[in-house]
């Protein structure tokens, strides 16, 4: 596996022993299946319990059953999991960053105590409803209200593009409360079984095909006054998952790139044309030595990430620039080998066009490519550009 500059002899022996896990699950059980899974538009669901007794669920939170392993062996997981399928890591990383991590660091002793066991464990799938229809990349205008009753709240609104949506029983639902003055955005755990909550899937998707993707329609969902996040009041709550999910794709990015260039490079070796491997073509090693190049980059940011993030230094401006830099690398990277696949490069049999074609989500979701621009605009110069 391309690893140019050596990164490997700085893991400790954790760190290695959850890659080579993650490494070795992929091989052995999604990766013979995945193409199948993304013609049909599926997601292999009976993986997830396995996925949770393998840890893959925000290892690197701490205690209720969670085991706080490092940040980097977190970014080396998500890494793993998208060299197989981006719609694998959304999987794990929206399980982990956006449903535990914010019903650990926002939640009530008993909110931590219901569900972050059963999610880690994969007994329980849940979602993260930000987006709305109208309310993409700015979320701070949407409309889903939560209103006070006698007994708890009730909530109004629609949610969209929301992976795991159909197969979750727990939705963190951002909302405005609109009984409290200034309305602000609160988090609330929404149980997909309640009445007034549907979960509508969404078919028609050319991208992340491997993954379960819906909307959470809320009408007249009545829940508790102990659902609410407690800790939490305003956009910082869902933006502060975003950049734990930011930081795990990131990675993930990697992964999916370093998967192109590895079947590029292998289908380059093997290949003859004009009585040779195509690979000693110097136009074809210039575009591997390019590849390699800025894998090799983006692998040196992701680790520099981990260790900002590990001594707790880390900020979401530097995590935008990861995303943004690594999903973009990772697209342009999945085109070239594509390319260098010929005919063959655009069907199922090879990784990269399902790359390719997921990576177009990966660019878009969790702050399109223009928002983390505007975002690093914003850092370097004190001015926001966002209206
Ligand atoms: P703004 O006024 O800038 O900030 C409000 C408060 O939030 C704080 N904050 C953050 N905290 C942590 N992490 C971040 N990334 C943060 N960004 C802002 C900020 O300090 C402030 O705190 P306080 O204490 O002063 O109140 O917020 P804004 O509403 O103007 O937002 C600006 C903008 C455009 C950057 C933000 O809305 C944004 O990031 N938009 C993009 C939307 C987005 O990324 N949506 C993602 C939906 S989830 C998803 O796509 C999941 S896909 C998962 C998968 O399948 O893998
Ligand atoms: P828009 O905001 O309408 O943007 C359209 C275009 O306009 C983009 O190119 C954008 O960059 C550009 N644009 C917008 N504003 C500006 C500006 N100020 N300056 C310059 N250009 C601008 N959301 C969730 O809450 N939970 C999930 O689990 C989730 N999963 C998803 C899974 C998939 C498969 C997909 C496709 C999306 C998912 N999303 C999820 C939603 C995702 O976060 C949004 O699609 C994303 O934030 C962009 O919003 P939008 O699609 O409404 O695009």
């Amino acid at each position: 596996m391309l690893d140019y500059v050596g990164l490997e002899a700085d893991l400790s022996a954790e760190e290695k022993l959850i890659r080579d896990t993650a490494r070795e699950f992929v091989a052995e059980e999604v990766a013979p299946d995945i193409a199948d899974h993304y013609e049909a538009g599926t997601f292999p669901t009976e993986l997830v319990p396995e996925m949770g007794d393998l840890g893959f669920y925000a290892p690197n939170l701490e205690g209720y059953g969670s085991p706080n392993v490092s940040e980097r062996a977190y970014g080396l997981l998500m890494q793993e999991l998208e060299a197989c399928d981006s719609g694998l890591r959304s999987m794990a990383s929206v399980q982990g960053a956006l449903v535990m991590y914010p019903i650990h660091a926002f939640g009530s002793e008993a909110q931590k105590e219901a569900w972050l066991p059963a999610l880690g464990q994969g007994e329980a799938v849940g979602c993260f409803g930000l987006t709305e229809p109208a309310h993409g990349s700015n979320p701070s205008g949407m409309e889903t209200r939560a209103e006070r009753d006698a007994d708890g709240f009730v909530l109004n609104g629609e949610k969209t593009w929301i992976t795991n949506a159909p197969i979750a029983d727990v939705a963190v639902v951002w909302a405005k409360l609109t009984s409290e003055e200034g309305s602000p955005v609160r988090g609330f755990l929404v149980e997909t079984d309640r009445d007034g909550v549907e979960t509508p899937k969404i078919d028609d998707k050319l991208s992340m095909r491997a993954s379960v993707t819906g909307g959470i329609v809320l009408d007249d969902a009545r829940i508790p006054e102990e659902n609410v996040l407690p800790e939490v009041s305003g956009m910082k709550g869902p933006l502060s998952c975003l950049t734990q999910a930011r930081y795990g794709i990131a990675w993930g990015a990697v992964g999916a790139a370093r998967d192109c260039f590895e079947t590029a490079r292998e289908y380059q070796t093997e290949r003859d044309q004009f009585g040779g491997p195509i690979a000693r073509f110097q136009i074809q090693q210039e575009k591997l030595a390019e590849m390699a190049t800025q894998i090799t980059l983006a692998q040196l940011l992701a680790y520099r990430l981990a260790d900002l993030k590990e001594r707790g230094d880390l900020r979401p401006q530097q995590v935008s620039m990861a995303k943004r830099n690594n999903v973009r690398m990772a697209r342009d990277q999945a085109r070239v080998a594509r390319e260098m696949l010929g005919g063959n490069g655009i069907t199922t049999d090879y990784s990269p066009m399902r790359h390719m074609s997921n990576l177009e989500t990966v660019y878009t979701y969790e702050g399109t490519h223009d928002i983390h621009s505007l975002i690093l605009g914003e850092d370097l110069t004190g001015i926001a550009a966002f209206e």
